[in-house]
């Protein structure tokens, strides 16, 4: 099916969409297309940020992945191979991963990629090429309108940002803040407009709003002139590691108060390179690992064997992504095809992961819980 006729059915047809474009497929058919279990693997295709300033994402998911993967091939009822690639953040590296993905390797399905910004890039040839293609931790708005062959597992901010900012305005009886956001980054840009949204929707006055752009390293402008308003806390739209140099300057600066950030708080990394500095940012997350589940516990158990680390909300998320992939592939009886997996993807609506109760709404976007969390003596822990 052509895209622009997937586009006129979008309009015309929502109701019937699943079940008549998916049916017919997204795009060109794979190689193989023909059922077929017995031994043979699964070809999944990974694109994930692995190196470069954002490396601790990509590096939790494979992490989270690879466990995952090895319980399901030890499990037996389907066989899975990852095919990684490593996108470094850059929207031309994770089209380049994804064509190789799609044509060269045949993959059924791509779990990826990891930024938003490469989302939007990649999905559209993922989409068209007829392969069903996952991300779990995009969480900018308008993801899956990418097409019907775009899932996520990753809590869009639409339905964390807002628990967040409610929270903290609650908790510290904030009146006017002030916002910074990464201008360059398409997430970072989306959930600053889901802030302000949120911010409007709890009368909270914004004093001044602040860019920078990724990789940037001195944000004394920025901060000199919020210090100066005295805001009632600040909230951040950005990666981890310009986030967390914003709060170390922030906290140079005299700054003291309340930080409450989007999904690129979610990585310890902020904590590590901030330091003290992160203390009092407030995030919110469908994982928290404190949580008494026998479930959570045993994950949190064998990720710390083989990893020596307690998993992150990135590691969590990739981790039942995988889990999300082998029962629809279970459920669809072949590991070659595409169209088969679409559809039983989009089918899911009772599963439980380490990230709690999950399903799939009618457009592909998670169903599921988030917990508000805020950094307290180097940890993420619970804001009651
Ligand atoms: C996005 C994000 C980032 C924080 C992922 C690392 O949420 O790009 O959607």
């Amino acid at each position: 099916m052509k895209k622009s006729l997937t586009k006129w059915f979008t309009g015309m047809m929502i109701g019937t969409l699943l079940l008549t474009t998916a049916g017919c497929g997204g795009g060109s058919a794979p190689a193989t297309n023909s059922a077929s279990q017995g031994g043979e693997a699964a070809k999944i295709g990974v694109v994930a940020y692995m190196s470069g300033g954002g490396a601790a994402y990509g590096q939790a998911q494979k992490e989270g992945l690879e466990l995952a993967k090895d319980e399901i091939n030890a499990l037996g009822k389907v066989k899975i191979e990852l095919i990684y690639e490593d996108s470094r953040g850059d929207k031309t590296e994770a089209i380049n991963a994804a064509n190789k993905l799609i044509n060269k390797d045949n993959v059924v399905g791509i779990i990826g990629p990891t930024l938003s910004g490469e989302m939007f890039a990649v999905g559209p040839i993922a989409h068209q090429s007829g392969v069903p293609i996952m991300g779990t931790s995009t969480t900018a708005e308008g993801i899956t309108d990418i097409g019907e062959f775009v899932f996520r597992n990753a809590l869009p901010e639409s339905s964390a940002v807002p628990q967040a900012v409610k929270m903290a305005v609650q908790k510290y009886n904030l009146k006017k803040v002030a916002l910074m956001y990464s201008s360059n980054n398409d997430w970072a840009v989306s959930g600053y407009k889901t802030m302000e949204q949120a911010l409007k929707d709890n009368g909270v006055e914004v004093l001044a709003t602040e860019t920078f752009a990724d990789k940037d390293t001195d944000f004394s402008a920025q901060l000199t002139k919020i210090s100066s308003l005295k805001p009632d806390a600040v909230m951040v739209s950005s990666l981890y590691q310009e986030a967390a140099l914003v709060l170390r300057k922030a906290r140079e600066t005299g700054i003291n108060v309340p930080f409450v950030g989007t999904n690129g708080f979610n990585s310890p990394e902020l904590i590590k390179i901030a330091g003290k500095a992160a203390e009092g940012a407030i995030v919110a997350s469908p994982w928290y690992p404190g949580k008494e589940n026998e479930k959570i516990k045993k994950f949190v158990a064998d990720y710390k064997a083989k990893n020596n680390k307690v998993p992150d909300q990135f590691a969590a998320q990739a981790y039942d992504a995988l889990y999300i992939y082998a029962s629809a592939l279970e459920k669809s009886g072949s590991t070659t095809d595409r169209t088969k997996l679409r559809d039983s993807l989009a089918a899911i609506k009772d599963f439980q992961g380490v990230t709690g109760k999950f399903a799939f709404d009618d457009k592909r976007n998670p169903l599921m819980d988030a917990t508000v969390l805020i950094v307290k003596d180097g940890q993420f822990t619970e804001l009651k």
